[in-house]
């Protein structure tokens, strides 16, 4: 089944934000932001701006009624800037004025007087002046320091890997539009609803049943719009309370690039122990997150990263430790793998280390200790793995030795162009690590025409959730997906959700939508059971628009069914909620069983490098991915091709710069460079893995939105791999890969270092 929305995408009909038909009477807001990244807000002169043709008000922090506030785990984030500056792009006013581009014009009127501070914009140096968000966190499994003594081989380095943009389509903005008795409706590019409605109360002082958020669709999320549109919509939100006019704000890409956060950048240590078997026996790890100005979602992000600090590999020693440390840089925030890319970084940088001293292949080390049914994770859960499935799967379906092997012999005759070849497992695990969100609701109506809707707190932001959500429904009801539809995620009809993130929001809402469309299908027996004259409740089944007795279609429709239940006047709607059994997670002991189950996979990635120019292309990525019993294949290929190049992109060609004064100088997409069809691999082979393992997944229907992206890094190593075949070098593992970096290692290696 095609995604549901594709119709109206191709023939750009699909209504995003900025596609909201304007009300009378609505201004237009621009922030103006801080030009540096840290220092004393000494004075704001808005009197020009004031002056400035169409402006209707200048907004500072002192004008807000309620808090300014709306850091979410951590109150250490203003909505507007009061007394100090903590990052450049941190916004400082707002001005309301009677078109766009008269706001933007008038913002440029703004100036203000600040004293400069030094800014920190390196986590290593927050955390020796001690400023770090959280106290730090740490997982520990067995005794790592006494089984060093007794490892046959020891390695210790240090990996870097940088941040990301999150380059939705779509920019970050909302729309408030005032409603009577003084209460709100705000429309929101977010993946959070709930977030967004908490942070205009805050704000504005009201209560959350004045407060109405309603979400269509995003041109793209990524994690960018998890926490971070909660800001747009407070600002739009206080326009709105003090103007009583509708507000609206869709922010330029540069104004997007420059005030949010991205994909949080890492500095890390490791030291790896092997016995003589090369069998990982201890792992020790120190994670330094960047954090940025405020808290933000970097707790969370920090806690994955150490989930996932030992990938699809058991070791039975492990002490990971990491800090959340507070910079000068915008808050960095949940994007796609949300910490997990960056902890299993350094693991496959550490085998990496190991395979080049020891003069084995990293994937002989790979194999070797991939987790298995019974092992431990290092946060106490235990494996039902299927890390060797996958590993296996792949290997015999796409013949790593033999891939290997058209890799050395292409090298052996290419003088500049150089082939590598890399092996990527992935295990990540399903379910928000904080367990009060795993929750959802759904609400279904059967109107009496037999047609449905349904709504729930799942976010449609291009990941065919809507679709899933559709088919759930579709699927319950044995009715044609035309009559279906899925409605807007709004917090009056599904309240107090969870984020559509965590790669979770299709298992919670479609969950919560079957046990919806069950309940309603129960009664539906009831009605029917005289009618077709079923002895009992089991023989009853709905297909195909019409009741079925033991199988055999009878004359019963559903529409007329639907009629016959109205009339005798039973309930057609029924509001579901789902809770993930059996997870816990208990951060005293830092043990418990937080996920509902764990996706794995294995991928091989092949490059090309050119040794020249420094080069490279990605000719193939070939995995073995789990996703369950797919409920529909074309939307989670397209969730797996995504996520490759995504993380690909990541590990090799974007560049996330700030310069020494902390501006952000890769501001545009003419100085950030995201993968585009001629970088994305020239071949992505899916083989579904084959499992009949029992899972939590909605119809056996696996997550699949983010684990995908870690396959991306795969791409570093086998670029790494390339260069060593060209030229005895031993590049650090300093993520990205850019073509510069690679023809400084290939030429220059101690430049490139530095
Ligand atoms: N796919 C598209 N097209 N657009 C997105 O913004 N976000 C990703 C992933 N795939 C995203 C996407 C992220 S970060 C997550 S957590 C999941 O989708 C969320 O959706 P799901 O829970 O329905 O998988
Ligand atoms: N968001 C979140 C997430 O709040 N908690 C999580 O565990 C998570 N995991 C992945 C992506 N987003
Ligand atoms: Mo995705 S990082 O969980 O929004």
């Amino acid at each position: 089944m095609k995604n549901i929305d594709s119709h109206s995408h191709v023939r750009g009909e699909s209504v995003f934000l900025d596609d909201i038909p304007i009300v009378q009477g609505t201004l237009f807001a621009c922030v103006f932001d801080s030009p540096v990244a840290h220092g004393k807000l000494k004075s704001i002169d808005t009197s020009e701006a004031e002056k400035s043709d169409g402006v209707f008000r200048v907004i500072t922090a002192e004008d807000i009624v309620g808090e300014n506030q709306i850091g979410g785990i951590i109150p250490d984030e203003p909505l507007l800037a009061d007394g100090e500056v903590h990052f450049a792009g941190m916004p400082i006013a707002i001005v309301l004025a009677e078109s766009e581009e008269l706001a933007r014009k008038a913002a440029k009127k703004i100036t203000v007087e600040i004293e400069e501070l030094d800014p920190v914009l390196d986590p290593r140096v927050a955390v020796a002046n001690g400023d770090l968000i959280v106290p730090p966190k740490k997982f520990i499994l067995g005794d790592a320091q006494t089984a060093f003594n007794n490892c046959e081989h020891v390695f210790e380095g240090r990996t870097e890997t940088n941040g990301q943009e999150h380059l939705y389509i779509e920019t970050q903005g909302a729309y408030a539009v005032p409603m009577e008795n003084g209460a709100i409706k705000v429309y929101s590019s977010t993946q959070g609803p709930t977030a967004v409605q908490r942070a205009v109360c805050r704000v504005t002082g009201l209560p959350m049943h004045q407060v109405e958020v309603d979400v269509q669709r995003l041109g793209g999320g990524f994690g960018g719009k998890e926490d971070q549109a909660n800001a747009w919509a407070a600002i739009c939100a206080v326009g709105t309370q003090l103007t009583k006019r509708p507000v609206k704000y869709a922010l330029h890409r540069m104004e997007d690039m420059r005030m949010t956060g991205k994909r949080h950048p890492y500095s890390s240590d490791y030291k790896i122990g092997f016995d003589k078997d090369l069998k990982i026996v201890a792992y020790e790890a120190t994670f330094y997150q960047n954090a940025g100005a405020s808290c933000d979602l970097s707790p969370p992000v920090l806690e994955r990263t150490l989930f996932h600090c030992t990938n699809s590999y058991f070791v039975p020693n492990v002490t990971a430790t990491a800090y959340c440390c507070r910079t000068n840089l915008p808050p960095n925030t949940a994007f796609r793998g949300f910490g997990g890319p960056q902890g299993m970084f350094v693991i496959e940088s550490a085998i990496a280390h190991a395979a080049e001293k020891l003069g084995v292949p990293a994937a002989e080390i790979q194999r070797k200790n991939l987790i298995d049914d019974g092992d431990e994770f290092p946060y106490g859960q235990i494996a039902e793995s299927d890390a060797i499935t996958s590993w296996t799967q792949a290997d015999s379906k796409y013949d790593f030795a033999a891939l290997q092997k058209e890799a050395d012999d292409f090298n052996a005759s290419s003088k500049y162009f150089k082939k590598g070849v890399a092996m990527m497992p992935v295990c990540f695990g399903i379910s928000f690590t904080k367990t009060p969100m795993n929750q959802a609701r759904s609400l279904v109506h059967v109107y009496t025409d037999g047609s449905v809707a349904v709504s729930t707190a799942a976010v449609e932001m291009g990941q065919g959730v809507n679709t899933k959500i559709a088919q759930v429904t579709a699927k319950v009801f044995g009715l044609p997906i035309e009559k279906v539809r899925v409605n807007t995620t709004n917090t009056s009809r599904i309240a107090n959700t969870s984020p559509t993130a965590a790669s979770a929001a299709a298992d919670l809402n479609g969950k919560a939508t079957e046990m919806a469309c069950q309940a309603i299908i129960d009664r539906l027996i009831e009605v029917a059971m005289p009618l077709i004259e079923a002895g009992t409740a089991e023989d009853v089944t709905f297909e195909e628009g019409f009741v079925h007795l033991r199988g055999e279609r009878t004359s019963l429709d559903w529409q007329t069914l639907v009629m016959d239940a109205h009339l005798q006047r039973v309930n057609l709607s029924e509001h579901a909620h789902y809770a993930t059994p059996g997870i816990n997670f208990d951060w005293g002991t830092a043990k418990g069983h937080p996920f509902a189950y764990h996706v794995y996979g294995t991928a091989i990635v092949g490059v090309a490098v050119d040794c020249l120019r420094g080069r490279y292309e990605v000719d193939y990525v070939k995995c073995c991915h789990d996703f369950g019993s797919s409920m529909n294949t074309a939307v989670d290929y397209g969730q797996i091709e995504g996520g490759i190049v995504q993380g690909i992109g990541w590990m090799t060609m974007e560049e996330v710069f700030y310069d020494k004064t902390g501006k952000l100088r890769s501001n545009a997409l003419s100085t950030y460079k995201v993968p585009d069809i001629y970088s994305a691999p020239k071949e992505i082979a899916i083989q579904p893995l084959e499992t009949t393992r029992e899972n939590l997944a909605v119809f056996n229907s696996k997550a699949v939105g983010e684990p995908p992206l870690m396959y991306g890094i795969g791409a570093y190593f086998a670029i790494r791999n390339a260069m060593k075949a060209f030229t005895a070098c031993s590049p650090g593992f300093d993520a990205p890969f850019t073509p510069e970096k690679v023809l400084m290692h290939l030429y220059q290696p101690e430049e490139a270092s530095r």
